[in-house]
């Protein structure tokens, strides 16, 4: 994974409101702008890093970049869930994500509940992996906290 980390901000814009009502794991959903602009090479498939809301924490997260196989989606879409439960929706605002590592290919499945179990188990990983040095040490990197901070060199 030569891309990886990955640097990336973006607004956040209204998908297909599944993540919410049919799976119970919301996705910020980034602007299409902001997907096209992802390297061509970067693969599909499962991440996880880290995120951050406007100015605010920075939390662990999971993402999906693709087409959701299971859902056939004909545009590709990049989706975050960030592990911190929210008081409200922040469609509008500026998400900040360091993306460290990969977990796995998008697949397709036999029921929303084998998704949903995936999902869960993806988030498990991520809690793990993310705790590790390599990983924890990137919570902390620059492009948090600076104001305005400008993506330099992806960065
Ligand atoms: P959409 O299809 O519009 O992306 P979702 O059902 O996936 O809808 O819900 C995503 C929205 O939920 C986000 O844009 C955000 O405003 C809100 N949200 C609340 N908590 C979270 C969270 N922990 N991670 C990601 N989004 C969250
Ligand atoms: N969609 C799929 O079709 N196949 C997958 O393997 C898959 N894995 C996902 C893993 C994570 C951690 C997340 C956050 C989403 C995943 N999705 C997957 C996307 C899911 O279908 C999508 O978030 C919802 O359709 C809401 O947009
Ligand atoms: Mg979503």
């Amino acid at each position: 994974m030569r891309h990886l980390p990955y640097f990336c901000r973006g607004e956040v814009v209204k998908g297909y409101g599944r993540g919410s009502k049919e799976l119970g794991i919301p996705t910020a959903n980034f602007s299409e702008q902001v997907v096209e602009s992802f390297p061509s090479d970067i693969p599909t498939g499962i991440y996880y890093g880290w995120a951050c809301v406007g100015n605010g924490d920075v939390h662990k997260m999971v993402l999906s970049i693709g087409w959701n196989p299971f859902y056939k989606n004909i545009k590709k879409s990049v989706e975050t869930h960030i592990i911190h439960t929210f008081k409200e929706d922040f469609y509008g605002e500026i998400l900040s994500i360091v993306i460290t590592g990969y977990i796995r290919p998008e697949k397709n499945f036999d029921s929303l509940d084998a998704l949903i179990l995936a999902i869960q188990e993806d988030i498990e990983e991520a809690k793990r992996q993310l705790d590790l040095p390599e990983h924890l040490k990137l919570k902390e990197d620059n492009f948090f906290h600076l104001p305005e901070g400008k993506i330099v060199n992806n960065h």
